[in-house]
């Protein structure tokens, strides 16, 4: 914080141009930025602005904030890369003067030569999940969506214990996972993608394998894995996210779960960068090829989701997580590291 208030506090003495402020937008809501600062601090706050003016070799406009997904402002610090709701991306110069933002610690001036990526989000839309399994109770064969947007599971052979959060699922065998069926949860057009657990290992099965958007034999969307074994070695744990015109992104991280640990992870894909989260923290990052940048995540037809498991194929006995799994959840945003890090730390 110390590192964080000296940044606001030289910011607060520069004085740049004021510009174009003052446009209206077309929404209500309420807009949050996540901002990333060159020295590595992040805040989050409600701007005073509304829109960003910005200056194109084309045209001059003005960019309502809530079209923007974020941008990136380069080393110039005056240009900045704009990925649009829509699916647009613009490039031009921005001239703004010290953002200003209603903070949790009151209201701060962050001047734009001290930032790097800005994410908008709107209140209410942001760090809510599309799909969330609590497993806090037993229904039988249903799993009840706890998001309220309705993608309920199936649960095939799971056993409900006590948990890091309430109750969670056992899953001891091939047969027992969770599956929500296509075109219930369709991916189709997502740009981004958050997907978080808590899981226990109990012992190393051959692949470990949380989530999966499709399954081995059809391909998927998706998938992330803790690592399991295979010929007595331990298998890398994987984030990957396939996504259109053949693309794909993965990280790789060393099997890292010891047995019978509770641990939180997290995969999130923002159009640039994958990243696997461990206990609230980046654990590793893979950047998008510059020709798959915004790709979005592919969703072959006819797959569903499984969770605990990654083949259909009976014959396989051996592709689940021999553990446990709780608080299962998938976001059509990609999470900032603050709101990684509430998943993790919120009361158990
Ligand atoms: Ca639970």
């Amino acid at each position: 914080m110390n590192r964080l208030n000296h940044c606001i506090t030289v910011v607060m003495l520069l004085s740049l141009t004021m510009a174009g402020w003052a446009e209206e937008t077309t929404t209500n809501s309420v807009l949050r930025l996540s901002v990333d600062l060159v020295d590595g601090s992040h805040v989050i706050g409600v701007p005073t602005i509304e829109s960003v003016p910005v200056q194109t070799p084309y045209a001059k406009m003005t960019i309502p904030l809530a079209t923007i997904r974020s941008f990136t402002i380069e080393d110039d610090h005056e240009t900045a890369s704009f990925d649009l709701q829509n699916g647009d991306r613009l490039k031009g110069v921005v001239n703004l003067a010290p953002l200003e933002l209603s903070a949790m610690f009151g209201t701060i001036f962050i001047g734009m030569e001290h930032v790097t990526r800005i994410n908008v989000s709107t209140d209410g839309s942001s760090g809510r999940p599309i799909l969330h399994y609590s497993f806090d109770r037993d229904e039988g064969n249903r799993v009840t969506d706890q998001s309220g947007h309705g993608h309920d599971g199936v649960a095939h052979r799971v056993g409900y214990e006590e948990s890091i959060k309430g109750k969670g699922i056992r899953t001891s065998s091939s047969d027992s996972y969770v599956t929500c069926a296509s075109p219930d949860l369709s991916l189709d057009g997502w740009r981004q993608l958050t997907v978080a657990t808590w899981f226990k290992v109990s012992s190393y099965a051959t692949y470990g394998r949380i989530f999966n958007r499709g399954n081995v034999e059809k391909g998927g969307a998706f998938s992330i894995t803790v690592g399991g074994t295979y010929g007595g070695k331990p298998q890398k744990s994987v984030f990957s996210v396939r996504l259109n015109d053949g693309k794909s992104v993965a990280v790789r991280l060393d099997r890292f779960a010891e047995l019978n640990k509770w641990y939180h992870i997290a995969g999130v894909y923002d159009g640039r960068t994958a990243k696997y989260y461990i206990n609230g923290e980046v654990a590793g990052t893979t950047d998008v090829s510059d020709d798959a940048r915004n790709a979005t995540v592919a969703e072959p037809p006819g797959v569903d989701l499984m969770v605990g498991k990654c083949s259909v194929r009976r014959s396989w006995r051996d592709t689940h997580i021999n553990g446990m799994l709780d608080e299962v959840m998938i976001f059509d945003r990609a999470l900032n590291d603050t709101q990684v890090r509430q998943l993790y730390s919120s009361p158990k």
